[in-house]
């Protein structure tokens, strides 16, 4: 399958190969104020392999693959385009801006990749990039996606849930906390090879869930959205989906995940404890100290004034959740 952009020139399906491939008009990077596309499209040439394929010089392109899920959620939200949800991103190991992933991420090399689970498991395991398309039954989930700078989008995403990984490892009794950590390759990372490129974050960025947020059937470990398999900026090959807690959750190109007996630090509440706690649930009654989370920009389309202002409903509308903090106090535990 292509997936096509507006403005971008038809292909016929045999110079793609098995490959999906989504593009960018080189206007779009401009605007972005990113001058060297042009070296950026020639050295991705001077790489590319058998399976590669490139439309022409002006236009930049990310490669994926398409892939065989089911179906699992029926949301009747209107989704964000692909366009804008794969070029508006926050991925800091390739800058801070909202348009330097797209631009910074698009040699990025997950082949080979490896995802180690262990810690307080029975049986540790260790996937490689294949086996995270073989290894479970992937299916779509379409789920809205909540930022906590207050802008949202509806993404349909394919994965499976983290429970089944989980379960393969067979978590000790003694485990209460899963921690994730992002890979951390400065020669593939601009962001973590300067300070003021990656917004003075402690890379690896990690993140982490109590055991039953872990285990619940919402929280999925996603390897494609849109049909394909996630581009770089996306967090490629491997990133977690928490649809009812705040983004910076949802940590991108996972390489660990540890079962462990205490709450793991994470990189926001690291940044900044009293802006970001743990929890991150999205709570429309609890305002950051800069700005209110009473309500949110749904993004869904692509145009520059495409966004409309809705009301921010506690756990994002994921109401089932609420089960998981009775007896808590949300206001404290942010
Ligand atoms: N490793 C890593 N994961 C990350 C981030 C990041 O900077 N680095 N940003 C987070 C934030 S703040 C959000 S809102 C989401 C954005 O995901 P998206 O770009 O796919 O929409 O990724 C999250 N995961
Ligand atoms: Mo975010």
């Amino acid at each position: 399958m292509i997936f096509k952009f507006k403005n971008a020139r038809q292909e016929t399906e045999n110079q793609v190969t098995d490959e999906s491939v989504y593009r960018q008009r080189r206007e779009l990077l401009k605007k972005m104020g990113y001058f060297g596309a042009g070296s950026l499209l020639a050295s991705s040439a001077a790489n590319a392999g058998p399976l590669d394929w490139f439309s022409s010089d002006d236009e930049v392109i990310f490669k994926t693959k398409a892939l065989t899920f089911s179906k699992q959620t029926d949301d009747t939200q209107k989704q964000t385009p692909v366009e804008k949800a794969t070029s508006y991103n926050n991925f800091f190991e390739f800058g801070t801006g909202k348009s330097d992933p797209v631009k910074n991420a698009q040699e990025f090399n997950v082949d080979p990749w490896s995802l180690s689970i262990g810690g307080l498991v029975e049986k540790p395991i260790t996937l490689g990039l294949d086996d995270l398309y073989s290894s479970f039954e992937l299916e779509e989930r379409i789920y809205r996606l909540r930022c906590v700078e207050a802008w949202s989008m509806v993404i349909p995403w394919i994965g499976f849930s983290l429970a089944s990984l989980l379960k393969k490892v067979q978590p000790l009794s003694s485990a209460k906390y899963v921690a994730f950590e992002t890979l951390y390759d400065p020669k593939q990372m601009p962001g973590q090879r300067n300070r003021f490129v990656g917004g003075g974050v402690d890379y690896p960025y990690v993140e982490g869930l109590r055991i039953d947020e872990a285990m619940h059937k919402l929280t999925m470990l996603s390897v494609g959205m849109y049909g394909n398999t996630l581009p770089p900026q996306n967090g490629a090959p491997v990133r977690l989906v928490v649809p009812w807690k705040y983004g910076f959750k949802s940590i991108k190109s996972i390489v660990k995940i540890t079962l462990t007996d205490k709450m793991p630090p994470t990189t926001w509440n690291i940044l900044a404890p009293n802006e970001y706690g743990f929890y991150a649930n999205v709570n429309p009654a609890v305002d950051h100290p800069r700005w209110s989370q009473a309500r949110e920009r749904r993004i869904t389309t692509g145009g520059l004034l495409a966004q409309n202002r809705i009301d921010t409903l506690p756990f994002n509308g994921y109401d089932d959740v609420a089960r998981l903090y009775k007896g808590m106090n949300l206001k404290k535990f942010y």
